[in-house]
């Protein structure tokens, strides 16, 4: 896997069309997007995930939540997993070596468990609190992100609560990479917001 993009941006059907919203990310710079539409049948996440492959700029990674199917048939360059998801050694066996596997995990027992399955990043969250994710699990704060950066060899994508303004004190936690959904997606002008994301990450 090349390594992953500091921004990973979330195109959540919750904040509208997850392909406009996309497409919007795209513009203004974003190159790891994932596709999140927790409601969507699978024809229609299919579709969507198709449309956005063609729009996709030749270096975008585009990952697919939850799917492991629509991740392999697109040709997704990969899929996110959560803890009731398809095991990450199951999709493994369905996607082969080359697509990007990530694995949703909420503590450092999690974590620690993940960094041992076949899975390319572990992501880590909430860290702090979302309206974003319904149910979500407890706040995991940066003391903890910090002791899991440290814990686990694989690359760490910190989400959950994370805007523009405390982006800075997560990156000090050390993930390699920051989760973004409602901080881009509510904003005006969402490629002005990815603008200054990036601004903002390459600084570190
Ligand atoms: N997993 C843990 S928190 C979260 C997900 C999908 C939601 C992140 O959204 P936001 O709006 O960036 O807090
Ligand atoms: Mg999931």
């Amino acid at each position: 896997m090349t390594s992953l993009r500091r921004l990973y941006a979330i195109s959540d059907a919750s904040f509208g069309d997850p392909v406009r919203l996309a497409q919007a990310l795209f513009d203004g710079g974003a190159r790891l997007v994932q596709v999140r539409n927790k409601k969507a049948s699978a024809r229609s996440l299919f579709n969507q995930v198709e449309s956005i492959l063609k729009r996709a700029p030749a270096d975008a990674s585009v990952i697919v939540n939850d799917r492991v199917d629509v991740a392999r048939i697109t040709g997704a360059a990969g899929v996110h997993l959560g803890q009731s998801d398809i095991g990450v050694v199951e999709a493994r066996r369905i996607l082969g070596p080359d697509q990007i596997i990530g694995f949703s995990t909420h503590n450092l027992e999690q974590a620690l468990a993940a960094s041992k399955l076949p899975a390319d990043y572990i992501a880590v969250g909430p860290i702090f609190p979302t309206s974003t994710k319904l149910n979500a699990e407890p706040v995991v704060g940066l003391e903890k992100l910090a002791t899991i950066c440290k814990a686990v060899q694989k690359p760490v994508v910190a989400i959950g609560g994370i805007r523009l303004e405390n982006a800075a004190e997560v990156l000090a936690a050390g993930p390699h990479s920051i989760a973004v959904v409602s901080d881009l997606l509510s904003a005006a002008d969402i490629q002005a917001r990815v603008r200054e994301w990036i601004n903002q990450l390459c600084c570190f």
